[in-house]
């Protein structure tokens, strides 16, 4: 294999990291974006390890790749990935890719259409700030009673807000940025539990993120949020998704009326601020929502990833 070289365009949302692949990246063909992160994973995983694991990247960045979307309606097609996998949505990406597409050129402030494996997201850009509908969400269990070996019983409900989270509601857990080895831990030790007790999403989909949730530390929030993604880092930002599931289980629950502001404040401090709207179409019986999320920004990098085949960690760190 010749050197080859791939542009990326580093941003964080809130503290956590998007690495947006501009150009360089796989050819994944046409089709729809699922298809195509098919493809994606069946031939190209190793280029996925290649941008986001060690020793160019870390477990916390989240990759983008830039796709051309099936529609010249939609401003891009993503797919999101990250240090073990592939993400179907990604809502601090969202607010990463929308600020990247502007610091290319490609988009202006104002209303934009971003295609993903899971829907179409509409998002609005102003300057760094980033208002984007996420895909409908809904809370599918609700107080569910699990034993966590080691630990002890946690209550939560499993919901989904373009990833499938288990959102603790009892966690008597102080959420400060010198704890996040024991929250790694405990989140970690949940998501475990719900495995080995069979406690999915629907189609048996693995719940693959774990939320805790405390008071905020800014007492102009409603809440301060620990987020474990699927590789086992924990989301430097209030988690676009993660705050969609927790919006649905709000207006589930009753708590939380459309239009009504949610202000979720991450593990490090940052902010989102969020509401919803009843969605058009409900999943069966469950009462579903069109989450809006926003937040902000920064493009903080641009590089050229050397792939050196002479490299023995070319192709990354495969844990
Ligand atoms: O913001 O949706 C999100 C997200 C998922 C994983 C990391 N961030």
């Amino acid at each position: 294999m010749p050197i080859k070289t791939i542009n990326v365009i580093d941003s964080h949302t809130g503290g956590e990291p998007t690495r947006i692949v501009v150009s360089g990246g796989p050819d994944l063909g046409s089709g729809s974006l699922t298809q195509r992160l098919n493809r994606f994973q069946r031939d190209f995983d190793e280029i996925r390890n290649a941008i986001v694991n060690e020793p160019r990247g870390s477990d916390e960045v989240v990759g983008g790749l830039i796709c051309e979307p099936t529609d010249p309606k939609f401003a891009a097609g993503v797919i999101f990935f990250n240090n073990t996998g592939y993400l179907r949505m990604c809502g601090h990406g969202t607010i990463g890719l929308m600020v990247t597409l502007k610091h290319l050129g490609k988009i202006a402030d104002g209303a934009h259409l971003i295609e993903t494996p899971v829907g179409t997201v509409a998002a609005e850009l102003t300057g760094h700030e980033v208002s984007f509908q996420n895909v409908p969400s809904y809370r599918l269990l609700a107080d569910v009673e699990l034993e966590v070996p080691g630990y002890g019983t946690v209550v939560g409900d499993v919901a989904w807000g373009g990833n499938w989270f288990f959102l603790v509601k009892n966690s008597a857990e102080e959420l400060t940025i010198d704890r996040v080895d024991r929250l790694t831990k405990i989140t970690l030790q949940i998501r475990s539990a719900l495995r080995d007790q069979g406690i999915t999403g629907t189609d048996d989909e693995a719940i693959d993120h774990i939320e805790l949730f405390g008071p905020p530390v800014d007492p102009d929030n409603d809440s301060r949020n620990f987020v474990l993604c699927p590789g086992g880092a924990y989301d430097r930002s209030p988690c676009g998704t993660g705050t969609s599931a927790k919006l649905a289980c709000l207006a589930a629950a009753g708590k939380l009326k459309p239009g009504e502001l949610w202000r979720q404040e991450s593990i490090v401090g940052s902010l989102f601020t969020c509401s919803y709207q009843p969605a058009k179409a409900s999943e069966g019986e469950l009462v579903t929502i069109v989450p809006t999320i926003t937040g902000e920004a920064y493009v903080c990098a641009e590089a050229k990833l050397i792939l050196n085949p002479d490299d023995p960690f070319c192709m990354g760190i495969v844990k």
